[in-house]
Formats: C-alpha cells, structure tokens, sequence
C-alpha cells in the first residue's frame, strides 16, 4: 500500500515528502527547496521513517523504532532531540522549534523559546497530537481539548468554545487550526474564514500564512460506485443487508438493523459531491 504523509510550510519553500518502502509502512523521505542550512540533507539510512515534519529552516524525521532524526539548521539546540530518543510517535517542526509526542502522551519541546513555545502547560500527560507554528504551539488532548502555548501575537493561542470535540490540529505563522469530530474546521488568530460549506473535512494543515483542508469526497449512499444516486443504488443496499453483506452497515453500529436504513436514506439526501 503507498503510504504517503506530507508536511509543507510553505512560506518557506520547504518540502518533505515519504515515498513507501515495498511490503511497510515506512518510508524515504524526499526533499526538496532551499538547502540554505542543509534542511534538505535527509540522514543515513534514508529509509524507515514512518513521519516527516518541515520547519523554518530544519528538518524531522520520525525512524519506525520511535527515534526521531533532525537535521538542518542546528541553532537553539534544534538537533539536540531531548533523550531518550526513543518512543517517539508524532513529530512537528515550527519556525526554530520542534515538539515530539511521546507513547506516553507527554510533549517533548526544544529549540528557541523566545515565546514560551516549548512551555507545555500542564499535566504534561494526555496528548495525542501535536502542532507547531512559527512561534507557538499546539497539543490536541484526549479528551478532545486543545492546549495551545507561545506567541500570541495575533491571536492564535485563543482556541475557539466550545473547547471539546477536537480530533486534529495543525498550525501556522500565526494562526491555528483545529478539526472537529462533526468534520468542520475552527481556525483562529491571523487568518481568513474557512471556505463554505464548513463540512466534510478529514485533515488540515498550515502553512505560513495560509490553510489547506482535506475534504472527504466519498458518497457512502452510492453503493453502485458510478458517482450517481438512484433507485440501483437502493437495491444494492437492500441486496446487502438480506445478505447480512456488512458493507450495509451505513451507520458504522458493526450490526444491520433498521438504523441502517436511515443512514441510506439521510445519505441518498444529502447526495453525492
Ligand atoms: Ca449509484
Ligand atoms: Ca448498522
């Protein structure tokens, strides 16, 4: 399966980009744009990695043994990942900072703290994701919370109420994202509005001074896969449900029962893209 995860801060014209190993999970990294402090200079072996973050001038790379490499510009100790350098799950690289998830769900923050950027509010304990910007940070809690810490200097550190229901967070120069369960985007701090409708999203990301939602273009009523609904469409699902076939599980509840038949029907309404 290609597996391919990009990070991009592209006010800087850095780019990172993971081509898949044959049979894993895990990658080479492709670099490319300004090498002015060798931020394009991917670290032996180039293979492994099963992440990639781009910062202002530097670089990271998450190893599938949970070690992170970091390269490029090496002011305010950004190569010094903190030890050990193990256990790692999720990396982010902001303007001179960087922050590692650990598989305890605790934050690991180095490099230039001029904001308070590597100040993990507490309990440094919980966290799911990360996200650095050019000089603040973001740590998405489990509890669907958003904690966010640094420069505030236009406002992105003042996440959105309710503060609940997160599931993804990204951030920017000076801005912040966050996705909700429900498929809307929150973006806050220098920013303009995210574009109507404001539904279906499943990914964000930042770059300096501007945003990028992923939208999921799927019709789960269109059970004939040729981009239309009509009444096939309905005999296909009712096919599958007599069938037991789960591919009738419209509502995701794991069994086939009566709730199946409304989720057709609220998706057949709502239409395809
Ligand atoms: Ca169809
Ligand atoms: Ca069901």
């Amino acid at each position: 399966m290609l597996h391919l995860r990009m990070s991009v801060l592209a006010a800087l014209g850095l780019c990172l980009w993971m081509t898949a190993d044959a049979g894993a999970q895990t990658g080479s990294i492709k670099a490319w744009g300004s090498n002015n402090r060798g931020q394009l200079n991917v670290p032996a072996p180039n293979t492994g990695f099963v992440a990639v973050a781009a910062g202002g001038t530097h670089s990271l790379g998450l190893r599938d043994d949970g070690s992170i490499e970091a390269w490029g510009w090496n002011g305010d100790g950004l190569g010094n990942v903190p030890a050990p350098n193990t256990g790692f799950v999720a990396v982010a690289g902001g303007g001179n900072h960087s922050l590692g998830l650990r598989d305890d769900g605790s934050i690991e923050a180095w490099g230039n703290n001029v904001e308070g950027q590597l100040n993990v509010p507490a309990p440094n304990t919980g966290f799911v994701a990360v996200a650095a910007g050019w000089q603040h940070s973001l740590g998405l809690r489990d509890d669907g919370s958003i904690e966010a810490w640094g420069d505030n200097g236009g406002g992105q550190l003042n996440v959105p109420a309710p503060n609940t229901g997160f599931v993804a967070v990204a951030a920017g120069g000076q801005h912040s994202l966050g996705l909700r369960a429900d498929g809307s985007i929150e973006a806050w701090g220098s920013t303009a509005p995210v574009p109507a409708p404001n539904t279906g999203f499943v990914a964000v990301a930042a770059g300096g001074t501007h945003s990028l939602g992923l939208r999921d273009e799927s019709c789960p009523a269109d059970l004939t896969g040729d981009g239309m609904l009509d009444v096939l469409d309905f005999f296909v699902f009712v096919g599958f449900f007599s069938t037991g076939d789960m591919r009738a599980d419209l509502d995701g509840s794991g069994a086939l029962d009566v709730l199946d038949f409304f989720a057709f029907i609220s998706f057949f309404a709502a239409g395809c893209p």
